[in-house]
């Protein structure tokens, strides 16, 4: 349901708020559905109970960020801004920006 809305809507990202303890299984099933159906560049980014251990893991899978509690909501909307700036400049995966 995530993968369809998001590609009928030509969204800029996905962002995914998990506090289940699930982020291990349900991220991944994300960003596998989006490149099934040939949508792997829309950038999948994540917010909630996910411990600093997991984080690795996750984003060698592709999630392009993860903001745990705490995140100053500045931190976030920062981030997106330059994520979809990033995107329509057509810079490419290489120019992603680094949460700061
Ligand atoms: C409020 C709350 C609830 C409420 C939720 C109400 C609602 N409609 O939202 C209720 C009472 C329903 C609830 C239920 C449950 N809860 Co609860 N809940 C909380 C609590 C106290 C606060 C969560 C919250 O809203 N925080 C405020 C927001 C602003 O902070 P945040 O979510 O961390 O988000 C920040 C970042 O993570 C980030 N972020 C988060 N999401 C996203 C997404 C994106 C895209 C981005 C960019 C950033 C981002 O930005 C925010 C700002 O920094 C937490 C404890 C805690 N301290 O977090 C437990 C907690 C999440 N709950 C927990 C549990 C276990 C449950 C239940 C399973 C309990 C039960 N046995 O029924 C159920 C699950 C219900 C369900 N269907 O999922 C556990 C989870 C444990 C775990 N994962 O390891 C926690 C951590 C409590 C604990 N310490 O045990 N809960």
């Amino acid at each position: 349901m995530i993968v369809k809305a998001a590609i009928e809507e030509a969204v800029d990202l996905i962002g995914i708020s998990i506090l289940s303890g699930s982020h291990m299984t349900l991220l991944p099933d994300i960003l596998a559905a989006l490149r099934l159906h040939q949508a792997g560049d829309i950038p999948l980014i994540a917010g909630g109970i996910i411990p600093a251990e997991d984080i690795p893991a996750l984003k060698q899978t592709g999630v392009r960020e993860i903001f745990p509690p705490d995140t100053p909501t500045a931190e976030i909307v920062g981030y997106v801004r330059r994520l979809i700036e990033t995107r329509e400049s057509g810079s490419g995966d290489k120019a992603l920006p680094e949460k700061v």
